[in-house]
């Protein structure tokens, strides 16, 4: 019995040294659950992590049309209605135009496409240091935003959002 309390200290102890000795304090995550919409049957999470200034953003999304989809942070985190259009347009703090992610002007929520594959799944990540979780900064704070994924593709082109089609499903930022 004495052993085996012993042992809970160590452990205890070696828990509470990982917290303070690696980064994992100044380390931001964020899982949200897509739900969804215009009648669609698109599933998905996706995770927003920051550590270092940088955010990893993660989406995996199943019950997709297999095909190329386009996936954007909009401006609200209202996901009530049913075509997604409560979560307004593209999320746009720095009033640029619509376009391709690090290709002349575009939105800080255009992240762009990924492919769904013949079984309807998909994902897509990527890395930046133009957002940020909880800052309050409104050129970078992505919290009160809201993820959208579309039945059709970015074309980087059309204004204001690229020509994207329906509204598939939808994610509120929010912790
Ligand atoms: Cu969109
Ligand atoms: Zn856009």
């Amino acid at each position: 019995m004495k052993k085996i309390l012993i042992s809970c200290m160590i452990l205890a102890a070696v828990v509470v040294g990982c917290k303070t000795n690696s980064d994992s304090a100044n380390t931001k995550n964020l899982k949200i659950d897509f739900e969804s919409k215009s009648n669609s049957n698109v599933s998905g999470t996706a995770t927003f992590v920051e550590k270092n200034g940088m955010v990893t953003f993660t989406a995996k999304l199943a019950g997709l049309q297999p095909g190329v989809h386009a996936i954007h942070i909009h401006e609200k985190s209202d996901c009530s209605a049913a075509d997604g259009s409560s979560a307004g347009g593209h999320w746009n703090p720095t009033f640029k135009k619509h376009g391709k992610w690090g290709v002349g002007e575009y939105h800080k929520g255009d992240i762009g496409n990924f492919t769904a594959d013949a079984n309807g799944n998909g994902m897509i990540t990527m890395t930046t240091n133009e957002w940020n979780i909880g800052s309050g900064d409104p050129t970078k704070d992505i919290l009160g935003k809201g993820l959208i994924v579309h039945q059709g593709t970015d074309d980087f082109v059309s204004q204001p959002s690229g020509d994207a089609g329906a509204r598939v499903a939808c994610s509120a930022i929010i912790k």
